[in-house]
C-alpha cells in the first residue's frame, strides 16, 4: 500500500520550529588483527556509536546554475521542470503524455515505512525530509554557445515536437552567460559552437564566474545557489607537483595563467571561493588535489564525478548480483553508440579516455569483495567502446556482454541492449544531485565525544548513487554497488528523523 505522507513519533526525535533533532545509535563493527595463541586472527567486535543529527527545515529558494546550460542535458532538464511546473501535456502517437519526474530518485521513488495489517507500507522518498520543490528552482548558467534554450531544445531533438512548441515561449528568453572556453581541453570539433566566451586571463575568468554567481543570486532573489557541470567532457589535466598539487601551488599557477588549469577547475575554484556547492557531472579530473584541499579548508561542498545514468547503473546492479550470488564475471564488454554533441566530443581520443577511465573502475569494489572468486589483484577483462553515429542523435545504444564462470566449469553469457534518449536519463539525475546536495548542506551532526555539531564532510559521498566515479574524501572507500549506494542515502535520511536503517529482516512475520 502507498501512503502520501506520515509523521514520526519517537522519544528520540524532536520537531522544533525550524529544525528536526534526532538521536541515533549507529550499529557498526570494529576490527582488530591481533595475535591470539601465537597466531594472527581477525577479531570483529560489534560497536555502537551515538549520533545526534539536526536538520534545518527551512527550505531555501534555490538557484541552480548549469555549466553547459545550452547542451542537451541542460535544456532538457530546464524544459522538463517548466513542463511539470506548468502542468503541460502533449500528444504523442500513442497517447496524451503528462510531464513527470520518472528517473528521479527524490521525486519518483518510494521508501518502505513499515507493515500494517500484513501489508508493506510505502511512501514517497521525498517526504523523509523537507526538500526543495523542483518547480521552485530558478535555472541559469553558462555556455560557450550563445544559443537560447528554446533553440537548444530544438537542436537536441529530445522532446516531442508538440511539447517543444509549448515550451518555446518559456525558453526563448533564456540565454546562457558566456563560458570559459579552452580548446585544449575538449575536442577540436567543438570549436564551431564556441561563440560566447569569457575573455581575459584565468584569474580574470574566475573573477567573472564569481561576479556571475553574485549577480544571478541578486537578480533572482534566491537564498542559495548550486553550480553543476554538465558541459563537454574535458581531457584529464596533468596533476603535477608545483602546479596543482596544493592550495598554494594552485593559486600560484592561477597567477601565472598556467595553461594546464582546466575550465572546469576554474568554475569549481570560483564556487569554492564563494562557498557555493559545485558538482561535476562529467568524468574529467576537475578536482585536482589543490582544489580538493581548498574545498575541505573552506568547508565548501564538492561532488562528482560523471552522472551514473544507464549502462553503468545496470553494471553496478548486475555485477553486484553476480558476485553476490557467487558467480564470477570474467569478461565485461560495453559498447555505446550515440549521435549527439556529447558523442561527437567523445570521438576525440583524449576526451574518450576520460570517459573510459570513469566507466572502467565501476566494478572494482564488487570484485574485491569476494576473495573466493578472485585472487588478490585479479579482475575481469573490462572493455569500453564508444562510437559516434550522428544519425541516432540523442538516442543512445548501449550493448553489454557479461561472461561469467559458473558451477563446475560452466560459462554463462548475458547480453543486454538498451536504446534510450541519453538526456532523458541524465536530466533527472541532475535534479537529484542538486536537491540532495542542497539538503545535505542543511544537516548537521555530531558523534558521541564530539563537542560541536558539524556539517558532513565537504566531499559529498552521499551523492555516490548518482555518479559513476564517486568522489570521496582521501582515505575513504569507494562504493559503486548501486543497492549499497541507495541504502546509504536512504538510511542517512532515515537517521535524521530517528528511523532505524532499512534492514529487510521483516521479523514481524518470522
Ligand atoms: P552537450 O554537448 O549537448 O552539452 C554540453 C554543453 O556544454 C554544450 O552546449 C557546450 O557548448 C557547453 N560547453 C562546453 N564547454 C563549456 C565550458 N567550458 N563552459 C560552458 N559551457 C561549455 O552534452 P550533454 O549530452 O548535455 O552532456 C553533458 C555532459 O554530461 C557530458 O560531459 C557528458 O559526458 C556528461 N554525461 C552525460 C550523460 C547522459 O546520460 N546524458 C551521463 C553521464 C555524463
Ligand atoms: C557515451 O558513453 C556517452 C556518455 O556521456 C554516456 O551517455 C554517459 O557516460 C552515460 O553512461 P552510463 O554508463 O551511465 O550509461
Amino acid at each position: 500500500m502507498f501512503i502520501e505522507s506520515f509523521q514520526i513519533e519517537s522519544p528520540k526525535v524532536k520537531y522544533l520550529d525550524n529544525e528536526i533533532h534526532s538521536s541515533y545509535t549507529y550499529e557498526t563493527t570494529e576490527l582488530v588483527h591481533e595475535k591470539r595463541n601465537g597466531v594472527y586472527q581477525w577479531v570483529v567486535k560489534p560497536k555502537s556509536v551515538e549520533y545526534e543529527f539536526k536538520t534545518d527545515t527551512k527550505v531555501p529558494k534555490l538557484g541552480v546554475m548549469l555549466v553547459g546550460w545550452g547542451g542537451n542535458n541542460g535544456c532538457t532538464l530546464t524544459g522538463a521542470v517548466i513542463a511539470n511546473r506548468e502542468g503541460i501535456s502533449w500528444a504523442t502517437k500513442d497517447k496524451v503524455q503528462q510531464a513527470n519526474y520518472y528517473g528521479s530518485v527524490t521525486q519518483a521513488s518510494s521508501i518502505r515505512v513499515g507493515s500494517f495489517n500484513g501489508e508493506e507500507i510505502y511512501a514517497p522518498f521525498k517526504c523523509l525530509l523537507p526538500m526543495v520543490n523542483p518547480e521552485e528552482i530558478v535555472f541559469g548558467g553558462w555556455d560557450i554557445s550563445d544559443m537560447n534554450l528554446a533553440d537548444s531544445m530544438a537542436r537536441a531533438r529530445v522532446f516531442d515536437i508538440d511539447l517543444q512548441k509549448q515550451l518555446r515561449p518559456y525558453m526563448e528568453s533564456m540565454v546562457p552567460l558566456p563560458g570559459i572556453y579552452d580548446p585544449d581541453f575538449i575536442a577540436a570539433n567543438q570549436e564551431s559552437r564556441a561563440n560566447n566566451n569569457i575573455k581575459g586571463t584565468k584569474k580574470e575568468q574566475v573573477e567573472q564566474i564569481i561576479k556571475d554567481i553574485r549577480e544571478f543570486k541578486e537578480a533572482n532573489k534566491v537564498d542559495k545557489v548550486m553550480v553543476l557541470w554538465t558541459a563537454n567532457t574535458e581531457r584529464y589535466s596533468n596533476v603535477v607537483v608545483g602546479l596543482n598539487d596544493t592550495i598554494e601551488n594552485l593559486f600560484a599557477s592561477l597567477e601565472k595563467n598556467e595553461p594546464e588549469i582546466s575550465p572546469s577547475s576554474l568554475y569549481a575554484l570560483a564556487c569554492i571561493l564563494e562557498n557555493v556547492p559545485f558538482i561535476n557531472g562529467s568524468p574529467q579530473n576537475t578536482f585536482v588535489p589543490g582544489l580538493i584541499d581548498l574545498a575541505i579548508k573552506n568547508n565548501s561542498l564538492i561532488g562528482g564525478d560523471d552522472f551514473k545514468s544507464g549502462q553503468t547503473k545496470m553494471k553496478s546492479v548486475l555485477v553486484d548480483f553476480l558476485v553476490g550470488a557467487g558467480i564470477k564475471p570474467t569478461s565485461i564488454v560495453s559498447y555505446n553508440h550515440l549521435g549527439n554533441n556529447d558523442g561527437m566530443n567523445l570521438s576525440a581520443p583524449q576526451t574518450f579516455r576520460s570517459k573510459e577511465i570513469s566507466k572502467s573502475n565501476v566494478v572494482d569494489d564488487m570484485v574485491s569483495s569476494n576473495g573466493i572468486l578472485y585472487e588478490p589483484g585479479e579482475h575481469p577483462d573490462h572493455v569500453i567502446v564508444i562510437k559516434y553515429v550522428p544519425y541516432v542523435g540523442d538516442s543512445k545504444r548501449a550493448m553489454d556482454e557479461y561472461t561469467s564462470e559458473i558451477f563446475m566449469g560452466g560459462k554463462s553469457t548475458i547480453v543486454m541492449h538498451n536504446t534510450c534518449e541519453d538526456s532523458l536519463l541524465a536530466a533527472p539525475i541532475i535534479l537529484d544531485l542538486v536537491l540532495l546536495a542542497e539538503l545535505t548542506t542543511r544537516i548537521q551532526l555530531k558523534a558521541e565525544g564530539e563537542g560541536k555539531f558539524h556539517s558532513f564532510h565537504p566531499v559529498a559521498t552521499i551523492l555516490s548513487y548518482l555518479t559513476k566515479a564517486p568522489l570521496v574524501p582521501p582515505g575513504t572507500p569507494v562504493v559503486n554497488a548501486l543497492s549499497k549506494q541507495r541504502s546509504m542515502l536512504e538510511n542517512i535520511m532515515r537517521a535524521c528523523v530517528g528511523l532505524a536503517p532499512e534492514n529487510n529482516m521483516i521479523m514481524e512475520y518470522k
